[in-house]
């Protein structure tokens, strides 16, 4: 099941979001979250979003349990990135992002770059993954290609493409 990280909004600390440009200002109402009256209700919305993730992945996980994918948060010499970047998968799979390296990271899909009729916020994890080998898992089941990022580092190039067929 997607572990939902307990910290769920949290001001990154680190230099690295000020390349962020592009996501800048998602970044800015994270902050805001994080200090304002309307944390509860944003942050609930939020904790939804991961919840879809979860039945996603639960309705599919009988069907699919002997195929998995693996996906590193952070290469194991410290780089910020997806690890692999860029893989394919089976409708169906259960795909894994693990922390491991520079956290934390967020797995946000683009709605842009994901095939028509998917809900880009419903298979994403804003929450940031915050500690040493926490995971977030998600199924995929339209073929197709899906671009996903994390906004803390895709200044830095921390971005992904998986396709399923
Ligand atoms: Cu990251």
């Amino acid at each position: 099941m997607a572990t939902i990280t307990s910290a769920a909004v949290s001001i990154p600390s680190f230099t690295g979001l000020k390349s962020a440009g592009a996501t800048a200002s998602r970044v800015s109402v994270t902050a805001k979250v994080s200090t304002s009256a309307p944390v509860l209700s944003i942050k609930a919305s939020l904790k939804d979003v991961g919840v879809a993730a979860v039945t996603t992945a639960s309705a599919l996980l009988l069907a699919s349990s002997a195929m998995a994918a693996e996906v590193k948060l952070g290469a194991d010499d410290g780089g910020l990135v997806f690890s692999p970047s860029s893989f394919t998968v089976a409708a169906g799979e259960k795909i894994t992002f693990k922390n491991n390296a520079g956290f934390p990271h967020n797995i946000v899909f683009d709605e842009d770059e994901v095939p028509a009729g998917v809900n880009a916020e419903k298979i994403s994890q804003p929450e940031y993954l915050n500690g040493a080998g926490e995971t977030f898992e998600v199924t995929l089941t339209e073929k197709g290609t899906y671009k996903f990022y994390c906004e803390p580092h895709a200044g830095a190039g921390m971005k992904g493409e998986v396709t399923v067929n």
